[in-house]
């Protein structure tokens, strides 16, 4: 099912969607932002996990139509939303290290955001941390450029990887994303909440943002409130949305 065949007929038949995760501002419960996830609604076998068919395109490359066309989805859909009068917020998208990679990515962002009208400033890429840390010097020259078009940058999964910190400080980056692996048991385990504390504090010693993913519980999102996470993501709030329901969300939010 999941072969390169299959995923390139997908594209073709237009099987793939982008569904959308809020971001919420802590101190205020407000929206400011949400996450772009890939689908795939397989016609017989039902929705397939990114988890299962990223890692093949990756492979493939076949990640480098897909993504740009969650890019240029959640940029159309993110305008929609302005123009339908909802408060603007920031779209978040993730690209796969191979799409990082490619020396093309700058004009690929340039021509979806003229294409679709988007302001920079309301798109966030989210680079995870193991690709950042891959090349450091190709990553700050990458991401240089990036945000020179007024875009920002997230380092996804953060904690996961292996960043020097003499690096994070270089990088020009936004923010950090705290990996959902930390979170789940913060109330629980001292070392988690020793490490969460201390990714948020240096973070903003950095003068980084920082988000926490993964947020379940009332108990953790006042974990995190307690230590000044700024943003956080998570079912405790909503689910990953299609975009019709992302509405009703975005409603109440006005
Ligand atoms: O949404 P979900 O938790 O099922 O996603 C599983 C994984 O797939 C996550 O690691 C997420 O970052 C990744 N993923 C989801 N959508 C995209 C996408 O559009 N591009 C890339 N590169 N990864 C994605
Ligand atoms: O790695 P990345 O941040 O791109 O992954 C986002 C993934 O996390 C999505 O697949 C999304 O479905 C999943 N996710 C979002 N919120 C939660 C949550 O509260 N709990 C769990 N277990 N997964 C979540
Ligand atoms: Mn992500
Ligand atoms: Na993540």
């Amino acid at each position: 099912l999941k072969t390169e065949n299959n995923l390139r007929h997908a594209l073709e038949r237009k099987e793939f969607h982008v569904h959308y995760q809020p971001q919420i501002e802590v101190s205020t419960g407000r929206i400011l932002g949400v996450e772009a996830l890939v689908r795939w609604q397989h016609p017989t076998t039902g929705m397939i996990s990114p988890a299962e068919f990223i890692p093949i395109a990756e492979n493939t490359g076949l990640i480098i139509p897909i993504g740009e066309y969650v890019l240029r989805e959640a940029c159309t859909q993110n305008k929609a939303w302005q123009e339908a009068g909802f408060p603007p917020m920031r779209m978040a998208v993730n690209i796969s290290g191979r799409q990082f990679q490619q020396q093309t990515l700058v004009q690929t962002v340039e021509n979806v955001l003229r294409e679709t009208g988007l302001e920079p400033h309301w798109l966030e890429l989210e680079i995870t941390e193991s690709v950042a840390m891959q090349d450091v010097e190709f990553t700050n020259r990458m991401l240089l450029e990036l945000r020179k078009m007024g875009i920002s940058i997230a380092i996804d999964d953060f904690g996961t990887g292996y960043s020097s910190l003499n690096y994070l400080k270089r990088l020009p980056i936004d923010k950090i994303k705290i990996d959902r692996s930390f979170i789940g048991d913060i109330t629980i385990d001292p070392d988690d909440a020793s490490i969460v504390k201390t990714i948020i504090l240096l973070a903003h010693n950095l003068k980084l943002k920082v988000i926490a993913e993964g947020v379940e519980t009332i108990e953790q999102f006042e974990f995190l409130k307690a230590q000044n996470c700024d943003e956080l993501q998570g079912y405790l709030f909503s689910k990953p949305l299609p975009k019709n329901d992302l509405h009703q969300l975005l409603t109440k939010n006005n």
